[in-house]
């Protein structure tokens, strides 16, 4: 059977992949996991154990990725390499673990695949290229130049050099896929559209940074799974793919709706302090990756995924509500 290793496979996302893995492939799943805050091991109760294993450790420990690794010698075996820390407003108050798990983790992930001549897929997102004008006619490419904004930005365009240098120097057989902002199931109640949601389902309020002019390109999770699996079928060795679902949205725009959908007047949001260097918009041009390897995102408009998503975390409070506390407190004190 093919084996692949998810490293960060607890998150938001790279638990998202491993549930399309084992509805849509017969792959056997090594999930590893350092279990950091931002960790959902509850989306990985109830997978079949003879396909799901979870490691709990660390991607900078060379040596338990050198054993992780050492076993994939099958035929499309590959190492998908989505751990990190992912906050931005976390990278504002303390950079140290985003360079520590972002960079050196990456380093060590690539080290061990060189060792063992594994395939690797580094996930990676659309902030590395910094932000656009509100009126660019032009949207990120694969061929936009590096420009990243904060010590997250900075730390994923780091790791995405890395795993260049090592495609270039050593021959490494990775590719590597920069996507846009997620929305969907399991998201951490620190990020933007989980925060909102869940202040409102708790009585409380709306927090927009600044006016609210920002845009961001939104795709749901589950599309970002079918794209990182079309790249690992059919993508080109040493190649990138920019991932994304011309999802464009203002955080104004985002935040009505979800009043909207909830039932409250769309104008009762509170604006509180901006984002130090918020970057203004991201947009995903995803033209090679549906031209060349025939991905098409499945999720229609971006209202129906966000009221499927309102009515999901409205459903799992028992998940959200332990950590919500801590971080409303840590927003306050910083007057978001
Ligand atoms: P997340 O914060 O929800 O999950 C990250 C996971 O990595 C957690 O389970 C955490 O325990 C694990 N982890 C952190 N440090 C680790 C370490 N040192 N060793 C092992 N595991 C560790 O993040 P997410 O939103 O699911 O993002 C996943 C990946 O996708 C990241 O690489 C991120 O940069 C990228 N990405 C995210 C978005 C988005 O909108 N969230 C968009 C594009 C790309
Ligand atoms: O309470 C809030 N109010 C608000 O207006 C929060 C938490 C955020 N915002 C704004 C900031 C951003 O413009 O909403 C937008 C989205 O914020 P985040 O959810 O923090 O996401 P962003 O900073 O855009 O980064 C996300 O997308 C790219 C992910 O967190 C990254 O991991 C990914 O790489």
């Amino acid at each position: 059977m093919r084996r692949l290793l998810v490293t960060g496979g607890a998150g938001f996302i790279g638990s998202n992949f491993v549930h399309f893995l084992v509805e849509r492939t017969d792959v056997h799943v090594t999930v590893l996991d350092k279990l950091t805050y931002a960790a959902s091991p509850e989306a990985l109760e109830g997978l079949p154990s003879d396909r799901v294993e979870l490691v709990v450790g660390d991607i900078t420990d060379a040596g338990l990725l050198d054993e992780l690794v050492g076993r994939l010698t099958g035929e499309g075996d590959a190492v998908v390499h989505y751990a990190a820390e992912s906050h931005n407003d976390n990278s504002l108050r303390d950079p140290s673990p985003f360079v520590r798990t972002n960079i050196v983790g990456t380093f060590e992930v690539l080290e061990a695949v060189r060792r063992h001549g594994v395939r690797l897929h580094h996930i990676s997102t659309d902030e590395v290229y910094g932000d656009l004008e509100l009126d660019d006619p032009e949207r990120f490419t694969e061929a936009t130049a590096y420009q990243p904004s904060s010590p997250y930005s900075a730390s994923k365009a780091g790791a995405d050099h890395l795993v260049r240098a090592w495609v270039r120097s050593f021959g490494v057989a990775a590719t590597l896929s920069n996507c846009s902002n997620n929305y969907g199931p399991w998201q951490h109640v620190e990020k933007f559209i989980p925060r909102q949601i869940t202040n409102l389902l708790d009585g409380g309020r709306v927090k927009l940074y600044g006016s609210g002019a920002n845009v961001r390109d939104w795709i749901h999770a589950d599309d970002h799974s079918s794209a990182v699996w079309t790249i690992l079928e059919r993508g080109e060795i040493g190649q990138t793919y920019l991932i994304g679902a011309d999802g464009e949205r203002s955080n104004l725009q985002v935040v009505r709706l979800i009043l909207e959908l909830l039932g409250h007047d769309p104008d009762d949001f509170d604006q509180v302090a901006d984002r130090p260097g918020h970057d203004l918009r991201y947009a995903i041009d995803s033209t090679r990756l549906r031209t060349e390897l025939g991905w098409e995102p499945t999720y229609g408009a971006f209202e129906e995924g966000l009221a499927r998503t309102i009515e999901w975390y409205a459903e799992h409070g028992d998940w959200w509500r332990p950590k919500k506390a801590q971080i409303e407190a840590a927003y306050a004190a910083k007057g978001q």
